[in-house]
């Protein structure tokens, strides 16, 4: 590319085409204050990186003795350009005093502090406070949400928090309101945050350049010690984050605005979830169960209690009658050193994880799991998303396909019985009668190549199974699917086209494709249709925690050995021998297989990390029965859960801002956890105890470090091979001084063939007149999973404490219900009561209860039931009726 010379300060410099000023005097590391520019509030395409509001940002042409805004003036050859002559320092010192001129006198006490950008530049220009004229404001607003803190009387208008709420997370809750002195960005109608579309996730906050926009903090904070930067421990979009911390606790969490992936976002749950880490209720000692009660005890007691009994029911029942259930909140490190402690020193590969309960990772279904996603979603020309609620469960991947919708103009396609929110933004809705995508996504495959719309010839070789699946698809008849499905052929042919007609689509789905009766099915017909792009298509699995696919990359599955090398591969089992010395044979039970085990008296041990069983699974009785049967069980974990007080041993953990190791995010990004603050009491990172435990079984793992464990998963795990992985400790220093992100580092793609899976006949859903309602169970944005953390979160506990159950209107007029009461659940397995609520996005017949952080409520209405391939457990719906409490009882 050519490159355009410019004289800058004097100096003749070398920029590209297309550069503002300010890009190039950043590449020259000169800086330029700014206060309305930020980087990644460019709308991808859009004509101009800023917009020039706060005009701070003023240089001088040399030649013409033009002042112009640095941020939106593009560089020219031969331009000559002063950013600090006298003339530029002046007026940006009259900004400044302007902007003082209407701005409280209260930075005392502001919790921005020297956070402030406007104080900061202030300073450096040597203006003050004294001998201003004051022009009186008063817009301090009276919000009750426990997040955001607004006084707009520090406003300077640069329409930042409007832009990334509308260019950024496109919620579109704020916009200007009023004109002159007396504009102000304000919410529709003035009215409080909390009534308008923000979802609290904090982007607006952390780019406000003053004291407008603060977290809502309990107590004024000062001045922070350390920053860390390190990522959110919640969901598996990986978004990076620093922790503030003072007087060894965290204070606040922002985002990386550098971060070229995460843009600078986070969700509600990075921004305001942290806090779970300092409750009192985490454990701090390791407990021993005696006689009922727990008393705390030493680690070298623990230890040795654990190691005993491990080894006494291994000689006496063997290996196999050992069970170990590790976690989707462990990190890779930790992940790896549980199976190999699992496999090398109990000699089992019972080894299965959380992630289980949503089908596994793509790789289980024989799909290819690439990497990428947030960037891929934005590239997108048509984004199809099926059973997956994105904007609440991965709020990330629900900016970049709004941002992909609104500034790209990607065309989107929803498959969900709910009208999420994610449906304002489709071309094409699809709404399926649940349970019956595995039909619909066949029928689009159908219409797809009875109407020529795919390169036969191109698909026929990318994937074995084809002749079969076009067999099958000839027998399918559109009728038949539009009875089961309820979703018109029409429909089905217009979103067939969309798809069709796209150069470069990306799907996503969640747990409503997989959680569902005959979930693997389905799963199986979106892989086909994703065949039938010929390789243009990428598919992701959004259901994830935030390492998920960590995880499952690392092995801690029965049947896959770390990198998806199937344990039954003999080759394979051989080369892992070679190094560890030992690796039993046969592939080992998941985790519904261990508890069925366990009840049936062939599983006597086992051991749960970081999973809430009792609370996560469907029939906790059923659960609790089963963990009942076993000689002994040990938990690990941050809280003394229900799962927990049933164990034997308790072993008190360090949560994710206490200890050092990776997360691997959805769409494949090995993330870097940094320790900020220390663990409470005695606790210890995972890793650290199963290192202990290991060597108190006599078989201690030769690790000295975490270092010297990465660098055997970069070995041992091709999609972690040259990553510069192992030396991922350089990439934590250099995170930790806090100036610029480091380049993303993703995962390799493991080779998966390509295969078209066989579809069953369409079948119409069981209709049982006893319980005329499908219920079904999902996220909500304020909770995760079973609530341990989200409801220990200060300020994410005030929502949703109690069971409630949404209903449809026309639903509710039929039971007479107008919303706030108290109505029964009855299902087959169980009843529950829940507070009915009235939404207009649910079709008649179908309810959605969310399921966190009252799953212990929901749970009940379930039996436990799997898919027979995956062993996923049905969670997704459940057949219910509707009973008012203290009114006529009808359904
Ligand atoms: N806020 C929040 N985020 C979370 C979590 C959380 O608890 N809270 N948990 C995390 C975890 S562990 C997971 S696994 C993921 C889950 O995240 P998702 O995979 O997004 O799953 P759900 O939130 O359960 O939503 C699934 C969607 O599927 C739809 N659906 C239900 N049945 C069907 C069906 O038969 N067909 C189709 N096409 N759609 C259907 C529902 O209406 C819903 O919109 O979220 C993660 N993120
Ligand atoms: N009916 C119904 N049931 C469902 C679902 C549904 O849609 N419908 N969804 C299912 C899904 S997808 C999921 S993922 C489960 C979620 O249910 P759970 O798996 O129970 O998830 P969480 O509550 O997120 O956390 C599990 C435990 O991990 C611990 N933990 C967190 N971090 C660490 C750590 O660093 N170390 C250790 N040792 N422990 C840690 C927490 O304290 C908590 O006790 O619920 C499932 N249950
Ligand atoms: S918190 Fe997020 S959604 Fe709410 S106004 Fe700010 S940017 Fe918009
Ligand atoms: S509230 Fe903050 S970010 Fe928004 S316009 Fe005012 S100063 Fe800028
Ligand atoms: S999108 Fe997920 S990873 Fe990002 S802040 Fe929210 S919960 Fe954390
Ligand atoms: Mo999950």
């Amino acid at each position: 590319m050519q490159s355009i010379t410019v004289t800058l300060n004097g100096r003749e410099v070398q920029g590209r085409p297309g550069m503002t000023i300010l890009e190039l005097a950043e590449q020259e590391g000169i800086r330029i204050p700014t206060l309305c520019y930020e980087r990644h509030l460019t709308a991808p395409g859009a004509a101009c990186p800023s917009i020039g509001a706060c005009r701070i940002c003023i240089v001088e042409n040399e030649q013409t003795g033009a002042l112009m805004t640095a941020c939106t003036t593009f560089i020219t050859p031969g331009m000559a350009i002063s950013t600090h002559s006298p003339r530029v320092i002046e007026r940006r010192r009259t900004i400044i005093e302007l902007m003082l001129a209407s701005h409280p006198d209260a930075c005392l006490v502001c919790d921005k502090g020297n956070r402030c950008q406007l104080r900061q530049i202030a300073a450096e220009l040597g203006v003050d406070l004294i001998g201003l004229q004051r022009i009186p404001q008063t817009a301090l607003l009276k919000d009750a949400n426990p997040f955001i803190k607004r006084d707009l009387s520090k406003c300077i208008l640069c329409a930042k928090c409007i832009r990334a709420c509308q260019e950024l997370v496109v919620e579109g809750a704020i916009d200007y309101f009023r004109r002159g002195f007396a504009a102000k960005p304000a919410t529709f109608g003035e009215g409080p945050l909390e009534a308008s579309e923000c979802t609290f996730c904090g982007t607006c906050v952390a780019l406000c350049p003053t004291g407008a926009l603060v977290e809502a903090e309990p107590d004024y904070r000062g001045s922070v010690a350390t920053t860390v930067r390190t990522t959110c421990p919640y969901c598996g979009c990986g978004c990076s984050l620093y922790l503030e911390v003072k007087d060894g606790r965290l204070v606040r969490a922002v985002p990386d605005r550098d971060d070229p992936v995460t843009r600078g976002t986070l969700c509600v749950r990075g921004s305001f979830g942290y806090d779970f880490v300092h409750s009192p209720e985490r454990l701090t000692k390791p407990l021993v169960n005696v006689n009922g009660s727990f008393e705390p005890v030493s680690w070298e007691r623990a230890i040795a209690v654990v190691a005993a009994a491990f080894g006494g029911i291994k000689e006496r029942y063997g290996s196999d009658s050992l069970a170990v259930y590790g976690s989707a909140r462990c990190t890779n490190e930790e992940n790896y050193l549980l199976q190999r402690f699992a496999r090398t020193v109990l000699g089992t590969n019972n080894i299965d994880n959380g992630s289980r309960l949503y089908g596994g990772a793509p790789e289980a279904y024989g799909l290819a799991a690439p990497t990428g996603a947030l960037r891929h979603i934005e590239e997108a020309d048509l984004i199809l998303v099926v059973g997956a609620d994105p904007t609440t469960s991965a709020p990330l991947a629900g900016y970049a396909v709004k941002r992909a919708v609104r500034c790209r103009e990607a065309k989107l396609i929803v498959v969900d019985p709910r009208e999420t929110r994610l449906v304002f933004f489709a071309e094409c809705w699809l709404r399926p009668r649940p349970g019956t995508d595995a039909a619909l996504l066949s029928a689009l495959a159908k219409v797809l190549i009875e109407e020529g719309l795919v390169d036969l010839e191109a698909v026929e070789k990318t994937g074995t199974g084809f002749a079969a699946f076009k067999d099958f698809l000839a027998a399918l008849d559109l009728r038949r699917v539009e009875e089961v499905t309820g979703v018109s052929a029409t429909v089905i042919r217009q979103a067939a086209e969309l798809y069709a007609r796209a150069q470069h689509p990306v799907i996503l789905y969640g747990n409503g494709l997989n959680q569902q009766v005959g979930g693997t099915e389905a799963v199986r017909a979106l892989g086909n249709l994703a065949q039938l792009a010929g390789g243009r298509a990428a598919v992701y699995a959004l259901q994830r925690d935030a390492n998920a696919r960590g995880a499952c990359d690392m092995g801690t599955l029965p049947d896959f050995l770390p990198g998806f090398l199937p344990v039954a591969d003999q080759q394979v089992r051989r080369s892992f021998r070679d190094y560890w010395g030992r690796l039993p044979a046969t592939p080992g039970r998941t985790v519904v297989e261990m508890l069925r085990g366990a009840k049936e008296g062939q599983i006597k041990g086992m051991y749960i990390v970081g999973e809430n069983l009792l609370g996560g699974f469907p029939d906790a009785a059923f659960i609790r029965e089963a963990l009942g049967c076993l000689d002994f069980l040990v938990v690990q974990d941050l809280f003394l859960t229900e799962t927990a007080k049933l164990a034997k041993v308790v072993l008190p953990a360090a949560a994710f801002a206490e200890k050092e190791g990776t997360f691997t995010s959805f769409d494949g990004r090995v993330n870097w956890l940094r320790q900020a603050v220390a663990p409470p009491g005695e606790s210890l990172p995972d890793w650290e105890i199963i290192l202990r435990l290991a060597a108190a079984m006599g078989c201690p793992l030769p690790y000295k470090d975490l270092r010297g464990v990465r660098e055997e998963i970069a070995q041992l795990v091709p999609a972690y091979r040259g990553l510069g992985f192992a030396e991922a400790e350089a990439v934590g220093e250099v995170a930790a001084t806090g100036e610029g992100a480091p380049a993303p580092v993703y995962r390799k793609q493991p080779e998966v063939t390509p295969h078209f899976g066989p579809v069953q006949e369409p079948q119409l859903p069981d209709n049982d007149p006893a319980y005329p309602f499908t219920l079904l169970v999902g996220s909500t944005l304020f909770h995760f999973g079973t609530g341990a953390r989200s409801a220990r979160a200060r300020r994410l506990r005030k929502f949703y404490r109690e069971a409630a159950v949404f209903i449809g209107e026309t639903d509710a007029a039929r039971l007479g219900l107008h919303g706030g009461e108290e109505v029964r659940l009855v299902a087959a397995a169980g009843e529950a009561v829940a507070t009915a609520k009235i939404s207009a996005t649910l079709p008649e017949g179908v309810l959605f209860a969310p399921f966190s952080p009252v799953q212990d409520t929901v749970g009940r209405l379930f039996l436990l039931e799997f898919d027979p391939e995956r062993k996923t457990p049905f969670t997704k719906m459940v057949k219910v009726r509707v009973e008012r409490i203290g009114g006529d009882e009808r359904s």
